[in-house]
């Protein structure tokens, strides 16, 4: 474990402005909507009253940037769709904005002790679900209360083919045998860039990830254009020509779904070029021959082919990245992928052969033992890869066995199953803290899910605001504080990462009868195993003392954290050959053979291909020819917007303002054949379903794709059904169980459809 360092500043914790302004500094996670950043905060307080939020210099990393989501942060905090108080309303009438009644958190938590108890008792523990959706604050508590709290192994997360860094952070363990793998951005030096340890990357290799929207993971996306002045190229892989593809040395604009077909030949071209690092391939990876004869069958020109791509470009950017040190950034496009674990497998052979890990510049390691992959049973690698698989199943692990070596969770395409067949055990008891599923939460085929849940025994949420999935589904709801209104940690998958380890401070009081996950959680702990004198259960601070220590190398407690704000930290380079990265403390690297597997034996223990190999998206003009002609159009679904987090936001007016609606990226050509212009309604089908979106006519897409967001409800719609949610549900247009063999990926990004104007 690394030791953990305060950030030191001029900046007062509090300071008093000549008019009786308070100004705090402080860290935010969520609410509002973000992913564990830990983004500094000066918080203006007149009187009692939140009058503005702005970016706090000190703050090492963020350096006083912002999103605009913080930006409207009273907004927010003010709205009056928020919830304030515990509400319940009985089970026939779900669905029924009027029937919610007002009751007190004592009798909030009687009635869900007295249906926890009766479900456990007539359907075993099991019955009981926890639902979360990403990487939100609630979703740090997600894992301890359905495994240790409610003593269930059902804890729930309904994206298709768990494709939101699942199948990446599975590539990590397998093929690298580390933990997150992230660009090294300089995050855990005092001096960040001109650290004399540091080196800029020659070279970023972006690939399906848009860092400046998305800020993914705890990574701060911004550091980006720091190291762009720097004096980094870019290097994009993306359908789409977004701000980085537009500034990138190469944009390999490829057929969306393509991507394994393109890191294949990349992987080819670097091998032809014998520039790679032979010395690093002898001492530390494992298959080395194999891989080469695997990806001579996948050259420039096939995949030039297949992807759009020319030959030319595929062989310069080959020649780049045999540089030192270039770096990698690689997102979810990977993972909505069936194609997914080939995806990550190819690239990640790339950075190794080319010895571009864990030095300076290059793909950082994680650091293994630490942070989220490796604290909760819910972790990623959770049985250790020599260990037996669990022997009793938890839902979908039957199916696909290998889920078991990967996430102790349900597998979330067979979770509708068994919420329609009951097998392998009923669930009955729901509850949804920080998803708002049928809006974007579920991935495939909401309005199933939705079916599904609305038969089910006992369905409470805990959220800020009132959203559709809650309107539709819940027989109770307990209304959560912002980060502002309670004291918390920042931590997520950075952990694993260097960089930085931040406290929430309380600095409003809250709304209504708000409280935070944390405070339920040790509510519920409470009442459920009143006799645990753990110090970790028995208060916030208490809690919150435990996790830092367990997390930091540090004696520290939570109040001296919460008075420096910031800690930082850092991870040392070269960790495989200091011994850092095994239980055992050997050299070499977290697999089987203890080195980075190009041949990945997990892979083939779990009964999947050892080498990384393209298939065709499934739904393609080349595996669909009989559709080509009704459904000219691929649909990519999902790329980030500054002005929400999935469905949240769309109640805030400044955010709204900017963006009114769900849209879709139309290409020109396309858009004048088919008689569109920028914000007309269009509607966009397949053979799955159709929705209703605005179109923006823009040359970043080719002319055959087309580029939709999700997680669109209109909170304006006060009296429609479930404010409108299923008008512009894109995800209606996306297939269930269309994922990859082991369970990982699904077709998000490469679907067929065609799109023709609303005329109503
Ligand atoms: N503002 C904001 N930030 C967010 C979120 C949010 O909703 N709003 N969501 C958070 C969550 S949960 C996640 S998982 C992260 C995701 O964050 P990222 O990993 O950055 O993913 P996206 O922003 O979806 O960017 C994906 C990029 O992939 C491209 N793309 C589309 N199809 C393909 C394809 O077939 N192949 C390739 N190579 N590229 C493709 C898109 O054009 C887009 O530029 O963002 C997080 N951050
Ligand atoms: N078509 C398509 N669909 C997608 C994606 C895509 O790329 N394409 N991306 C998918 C991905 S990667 C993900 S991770 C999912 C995410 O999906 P979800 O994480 O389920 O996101 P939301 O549906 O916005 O639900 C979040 C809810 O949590 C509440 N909330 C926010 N913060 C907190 C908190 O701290 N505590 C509590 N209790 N509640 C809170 C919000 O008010 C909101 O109602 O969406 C997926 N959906
Ligand atoms: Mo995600």
């Amino acid at each position: 474990m690394s030791k953990l360092y305060e950030v030191k500043t001029d900046i007062p914790a509090v300071e008093e402005l000549s008019d009786g302004t308070k100004v705090y500094r402080t860290a935010q996670w969520s609410p509002p909507g973000c992913h564990g950043l830990g983004c500094g905060l000066r918080v203006f307080v007149k009187d009692g009253r939140l009058i503005k939020v702005e970016g706090d210099p000190s703050q090492p990393i963020t350096n006083g940037r912002l999103c605009v989501r913080c930006l409207t942060y009273p907004e927010y905090f003010y709205h009056e769709d928020r919830l304030l108080y515990p509400m319940k309303r009985a089970r026939e009438f779900r669905g029924r904005a009027d029937k919610w009644e007002r009751i007190t958190w004592d009798e909030a938590y009687d009635i869900i002790l007295s249906k926890y108890y009766e479900l456990r008792e007539k359907f075993g523990p099991d019955t009981i679900s926890v639902w979360t959706g990403t990487g939100r604050e609630a979703s740090a508590y997600q894992f301890q209360l359905c495994n240790q709290v409610f003593e269930s192994r059902t804890a729930i997360h309904a994206n298709g083919g768990w494709s939101c860094i699942i199948p990446r952070q599975t590539a990590m363990d397998w093929v690298l045998g580390s933990a997150y793998v992230e660009y090294d951005g300089a995050f855990g030096f005092e001096d960040r860039y001109d650290d004399p340890r540091y080196e800029i990357p020659k070279y970023m290799l972006i690939w399906g990830r848009d860092v400046l929207k998305s800020n993914p993971d705890g990574l701060f996306g911004h550091s980006l254009v720091d190291m762009m002045k720097r004096g980094m190229k870019l290097i994009v892989v993306d359908p789409r020509a977004n701000w980085s593809a537009m500034r990138a040395e190469y944009h390999l604009q490829l057929r969306p779904g393509t991507d394994a077909a393109l890191a294949l030949a990349i992987l080819n071209a670097v091998i032809q070029s014998d520039e790679y690092d032979r010395e690093f391939v002898d001492l530390w990876c494992y298959g080395f021959d194999e891989l080469k004869a695997r990806a001579a069958e996948y050259t420039p020109e096939w995949a030039e082919e297949v992807t759009g791509v020319s030959a030319d470009d595929i062989r310069a950017v080959a020649r780049c990245l045999t540089e030192k040190p270039s770096t990698l950034s690689m997102g979810l496009a990977t993972d909505q992928n069936p194609n997914c674990l080939q995806i990550c497998h190819a690239v990640y052979a790339i950075f190794a052969i080319c010895g571009n890990l864990d030095i300076p510049g290059a793909l950082k390691l994680g650091q293994t033992g630490r942070g989220v992959g490796n604290t909760g049973r819910g972790g990623v690698g959770r049985i250790d890869q020599t260990e037996e698989k669990n022997p009793v199943p938890i839902a979908g692990h039957e199916q696909y066995p290998a889920m078991d070596f990967i996430i102790n969770t349900t597998q979330p395409d067979c979770t509708l199953d068994t919420l329609l067949t009951g097998s392998p055990y009923p669930i009955e008891f729901v509850m949804l803290q920080s998803t708002n599923l049928i809006a974007s939460g579920i991935t495939q085929q909401p309005k199933r899910w939705y079916e599904a849940i609305r038969h089910k025994d006992f369905v409470f949420a805990t959220d800020i605001f009132m959203n559709p999935t809650i309107q539709g589904l819940a027989d109770l709801v307990l209304p959560v504080s912002t980060a502002l209104e309670h004291e918390g940690l920042v931590t997520f998958h950075g952990c694993n990462q260097p960089g930085q380890f931040n406290a929430l401070t309380k600095v409003m009081d809250n709304v209504g009868e708000t409280k935070s996950d944390l405070e339920i959680l040790l509510d519920l702990q409470h009442r459920i195993h009143p006799d645990n004198d753990d110090p970790r259960w028995k208060s916030v601070e208490g809690y919150l003392t435990v996790k830092v220590q367990g997390q930091a190398d540090v004696d520290i407690d939570f109040p001296t954290l919460k008075k420096w704000v910031y800690g930082r930290y850092e991870i040392p380079y070269r960790q495989y050959e200091l011994g850092l990265m095994r239980a055992d403390g050997n050299p070499g690297f977290k697999t089987a053979t203890g080195r980075i597997e190009l041949y990945s034996t997990m892979m083939q223990r779990m009964g999947e291909d050892p080498l990384p190999y393209y298939e065709e998206p499934r739904f393609s003009k080349i595996s669909r020819p009989e559709w080509a002609e009704e459904y000219p159009f691929i649909l990519t679904t999902g790329a980030r917007r500054e002005t929400s987090f999935h469905s949240e936001h769309r109640m805030i007016p400044t955010l709204r303002e900017i963006r009114k609606y769900a849209t879709l990226e139309i290409n020109p050509q396309a858009a004048e054949k088919l008689n569109i212009k920028t914000d007309d309604w269009v509607y966009i089908e397949n053979p799955w379903g159709k929705a209703k979106l605005v179109a923006r006519v823009t040359p970043i897409v080719k002319e055959d794709v087309v580029a939709a967001d999700h997680g669109w409800w209109y909170p304006e719609d006060k009296d429609a059904e479930l404010y409108s949610v299923w008008k512009s549900s894109i995800n209606s247009l996306m297939p269930h169980k269309e994922i990859g063999k082991l369970g990982l990926g699904a077709l998000y990004k490469s679907l067929p459809c065609k799109v023709y104007r609303s005329n109503d």
